[in-house]
């Protein structure tokens, strides 16, 4: 039986599967979960212009390295083996261009997270707490005085209500260990770290029930840590927030 003589092709079949997987993925359903964040759309280009550069970089190293393995194939090639110290001005180019394009993309970005770290809404319609212990969320909201540490402080668990079109602040505290607070729909994750007080702010777009998830490993029940984002109007929201209320009140 004559020797499979074309493993260089079979390597190469590994990251162009994997390329063409990644093109089918949107119509299979298996891509980005639908952005509801007035943010979402800067993050989301951030992220296809990123997958762009590494996808194209990735797709021509792959292919010059299957290229490399079928040239130097020792039966096509008898000569003996030469020791070289590579080629100066091909290593300058691929420094100094990834060189380039890491500070022009640390330069593109700011603005996205200027917005996202740095300038938090200066009148937000809600604010409201979550903290993170193992395995829920538990949330707390103001009430109607919109004060935190009062009487009439509500509290929900792994269910985050809030308000469409509307500046929402919230403030992370953990219980325990690390969590990481995620919100998919909302391009929004962060990590909790125990003892700090963190802050992210969003505004949604679009109402509906969504994921809310821990993004880090905290334990052994990690995977069940699935809370629910759920997104009303202004009118539903208010109604809620005074059920909760009555709710409480019928128990204290
Ligand atoms: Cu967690």
């Amino acid at each position: 039986m004559k020797a499979f003589t074309h493993w260089s092709l079979f390597f190469l079949l590994v990251p162009l599967i994997g390329t063409a997987i990644f093109v089918a993925a949107p119509a299979m359903n298996l891509w980005l979960p639908k952005d509801v964040s007035v943010m979402g759309g800067e993050i989301d280009h951030l992220f296809y212009l990123i997958l762009w550069l590494t996808g194209v970089v990735f797709l021509l190293t792959q292919i010059l390295l299957a290229f490399f393995v079928w040239f130097y194939d020792a039966r096509r090639r008898t000569e003996p083996a030469i020791y070289s110290h590579g080629n100066h001005s091909l290593e300058l180019f691929w420094t100094v261009i990834p060189a380039f394009i890491l500070v022009f993309l640390g330069l593109y970005q700011i603005q996205a997270w200027a917005n996202l770290t740095m300038r938090p809404p200066e009148d937000p319609a809600l604010e409201v707490e979550v903290t993170g212990r193992q395995f829920e969320w538990r949330i707390r909201y103001p009430g109607p005085d919109g004060e935190f540490d009062t009487p009439d402080d509500l509290y929900h668990v792994n269910d985050l209500h809030v308000p469409v079109n509307r500046e929402v602040v919230v403030y992370l505290k953990s219980e325990d260990v690390l969590h990481s607070f995620f919100l998919p729909n909302l391009r929004l994750k962060q990590d909790i770290v125990p003892g700090m007080t963190g802050r992210v702010w969003f505004r949604a777009k679009e109402v509906g029930e969504f994921d809310l998830v821990c993004a880090e490993l905290c334990g052994w029940g990690h995977y069940k840590m699935k809370g629910r984002l759920t997104i009303q109007s202004q009118e539903n929201f208010q109604q809620w927030l005074k059920t909760m209320a009555n709710e409480q009140e019928a128990v204290q």
